[in-house]
């Protein structure tokens, strides 16, 4: 008997697919002339796992674990049949039957943890049976996603057939007449203490010590301790109730928020370009990041710098890159040979001519930047787009001086370029809507995660950032110091506190753009001259040993500077202000609101549409950690008249120069 798993695009595990598989299994135990049963998925996957849409309601019955139940209890071999991937519930139910048959290629995985929660449907106390405590806490704790060939290593599946996965499903159902083969009799292999001690600390560091990695974990031991059957419910009711935290809730909202990103993809009115080859306008850390991501990605690479020497470092850093991956085996010799076959470098113009796509990642110098287009579009093939990759200049300038503005658009890549997920495509006045749908596409087949945002000074992430920026500067003449801060934000869970980071990336940077912007500022306004009094004194940051931190020769990590301290208390009594005690929630929800209320001004003056682009941006680009949702997932939860009130207190404090926003906008879809 075939059951297929019909429920496009993914084959979710829906109620209706588990009561169709139900109602099947019952069907094919009733009919005794059927021997065998071989349970498939329809069009490109098998089932890739539980409906992730039904986990904010009651699951309806029957549950998974009732039907891979059925399918152990049934007394004739039922075998899965995978292709595509086969992944959380989909690979608990393949796990519940008595033979796995793959295509070459199938992903096996239980990634429930990268959701907030562990496996519901006996994951936690199958796969141990089968492959043993260690390595079932290595998979489950970190997600992991292993290939066919891995997984028949493992013992976890019969056999892998290159075609007719029917066909052979059908022969190896055949084979198995009158015998079954439950993994729920195998007992778990043996271990030691240390061995699973090991592996349990390995996965918690990994999984940042997460409550359901913690729990996979008292999952996955207690098989070897209880019988499977107590296992399973006592995994079944610790599923249930971290599916109803608000951990899981919010890694379920940006599960969805990142592929609601890409339903721009045509939806722009526009379909996008063939991209096949690169131009990188400048060798420098950018531009070789960029170029590496683009190489990485199977695209083929030009890197051009006028600069010989720049243009030999840049070349080098791409080279050293997948020289240092080759060393640590993540990459094959073949691969870098191939990947370096589709990489060139030149001096000259005239390398750019068969680009599909060209990224300037020039000097942040305006000047330098128009001299650039201009060179571009004297070489670039007519249909080519022209991306800039700048932080902050004023594309629309850019693209005014060009011939044809409608294909310049911003690509705002973040260091490094080749690992941060986050990408800004800045659609400027002139932008064609082929040009964005391209970046999308372009975007996605980088395996960034892309946000659109209309070309305003620090476009979406870093208006955010300096918002959030200002409300730390404004604590520290308050009362708080920078390693206070700095705690309060990675106890929270970022991964690095701002103070910190603003030392990192040299405080000189930030000293000169507020230069430059210091002809804008109302005198009225609030504004904190700590930053400034550092650059002063010539504490930038690492760079110069010293910034809110200082770094010693030896220091691997900032070290708490009290003559910084200093000028911080220096700073309050200049302005007359009595400092105060800041607790950790204090800090946290004031930085929290600010970007709430930042994100409500991108809204209103529309330089994002989505409001869930901008969790998307800051979970992506600025380490916000994930399973807290975002600024606007904290705003919903909230709720419109407790962020009124909370807000009218943040621009009390604020003081003048803070402009409160409508945040009604926040909690329209
Ligand atoms: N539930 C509901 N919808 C899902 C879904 C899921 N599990 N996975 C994907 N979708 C939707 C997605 O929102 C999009 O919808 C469309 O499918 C295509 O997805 C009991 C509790 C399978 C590798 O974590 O990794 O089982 O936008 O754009 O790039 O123990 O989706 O078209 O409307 O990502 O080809 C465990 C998550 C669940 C797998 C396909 N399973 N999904 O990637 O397409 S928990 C997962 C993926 C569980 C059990 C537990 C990927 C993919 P729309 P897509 P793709």
């Amino acid at each position: 008997m075939i059951i297929t798993v019909d429920n496009p695009p993914i084959n979710a595990g829906s109620t209706e697919v588990r009561q169709g598989l139900l109602h099947a299994i019952h069907e094919f135990q009733d009919k005794a002339q059927l021997k065998a049963a071989v349970i498939i998925g329809a069009g490109s996957t098998f089932i890739a796992g539980s409906d992730i849409k039904e986990f904010s309601l009651p699951l309806a019955e029957p549950h998974l674990p009732t039907v891979i139940n059925a399918i152990e209890n049934c007394s004739k071999p039922i075998i899965c049949a995978l292709h595509g991937v086969a992944l959380g519930g989909g690979f608990e139910l393949a796990l519940g039957c008595d033979a796995r048959i793959a295509l070459t290629g199938t992903v096996f995985g239980l990634p429930e943890v990268t959701l907030g929660i562990i496996p519901g449907a006996g994951g936690t106390q199958r796969l141990p049976r089968f492959i043993g405590v260690e390595k079932s806490i290595e998979l489950i704790c970190a997600g992991t996603r292993i290939k066919a060939d891995e997984a028949l290593q493992l013992g976890l599946i019969n056999q892998i057939v290159k075609d007719d996965l029917i066909g052979n499903a059908i022969v190896l159902a055949t084979s198995m007449f009158g015998s079954k083969k439950r993994i729920r009799e195998l007992t778990t292999p043996k271990s030691t203490a240390a061995n699973i001690l090991a592996a349990s600390n390995k996965a918690l560091k990994l999984g940042k010590n997460r409550p359901q990695v913690q729990k996979a974990i008292e999952m996955i031991c207690n098989t070897l301790i209880l019988p499977i059957d107590e296992g399973l419910a006592i995994e079944r009711e610790a599923f249930e109730k971290l599916r109803l935290s608000t951990e899981a809730k919010a890694l379920r909202y940006q599960f969805f928020a990142e592929r609601k990103l890409f339903k721009g993809l045509g939806a722009h009115d526009a379909e996008a370009k063939p991209i096949n080859q690169i131009a990188v306008i400048g060798a420098g850390t950018m531009g070789s990041g960029i170029a590496i991501a683009c190489l990485s990605a199977g695209y083929g690479v030009v890197i051009l710098d006028q600069n010989v020497n720049a243009l030999a470092n840049g070349v080098k850093r791409v080279e050293q890159f997948y020289a240092v991956r080759l060393k640590s085996g993540k990459i094959s010799a073949e691969k870098v040979s191939e990947l370096l076959s589709r990489f060139s470098h030149s001096v000259q113009w005239g390398s750019i001519v068969s680009a599909d796509l060209i990224i300037e990642a020039v000097f942040e110098d305006i000047t330098v930047k128009h001299e650039v287009f201009q060179k571009i579009e004297a070489y670039a093939r007519a249909d080519a787009l022209l991306a800039s990759n700048t932080s902050y200049l004023d594309i629309d300038a850019i693209a005014a001086k060009t011939a044809n503005p409608s294909r310049v658009f911003g690509l705002h890549f973040f260091s490094p370029a080749q690992v941060m997920k986050l990408i800004e495509i800045v659609r400027c006045k002139a932008t064609s809507a082929v040009a964005v749908a391209t970046g999308l596409s372009f975007a996605k087949h980088l395996g960034k995660t892309p946000v659109i945002s209309a070309n305003v000074f620090g476009f979406i992430g870093n208006r955010i950032y300096t918002a959030y920026r200002r409300q730390c500067e404004f604590m520290l003449e308050e009362g708080a110091y920078p390693e206070q801060i700095d705690k309060a934000l990675e106890d929270y869970g970022f991964a690095m506190g701002p103070f910190a980071v603003a030392d990192m990336s040299g405080l000189d940077i930030a000293w000169s753009m507020r230069q430059s912007q210091a002809i804008n500022r109302k005198p009225e306004h609030r504004y904190v001259t700590i930053p400034d009094t550092l650059c002063l004194a010539g504490r930038f940051g690492r760079k110069s040993g010293f910034g809110y931190y200082q770094y010693p020769e030896d220091a691997g990590k900032p070290i708490v500077d009290p003559s910084v301290n200093l000028i911080i208390e220096a700073a309050s009594q200049a302005k007359g202000i009595e400092r105060k005690p800041f607790t950790t929630v204090d800090i946290v929800d004031r930085i929290i609101l600010s970007m709430i209320n930042e994100i409500a001004h991108l809204i209103v003056d529309k330089v994002v549409s989505d409001p869930t682009d901008c969790d998307i941006a800051l979970v992506n680009g600025y380490g916000f950690p994930r399973w807290r949702g975002g600024p606007v997932f904290i705003a919903r939860e909230l709720g419109i008249d407790t962020l009124k009130v909370q807000l009218k207190q943040l621009a009390v404090v604020s003081g003048p120069g803070f402009l409160a926003a409508n945040t009604d906008v926040i909690f329209r879809d």
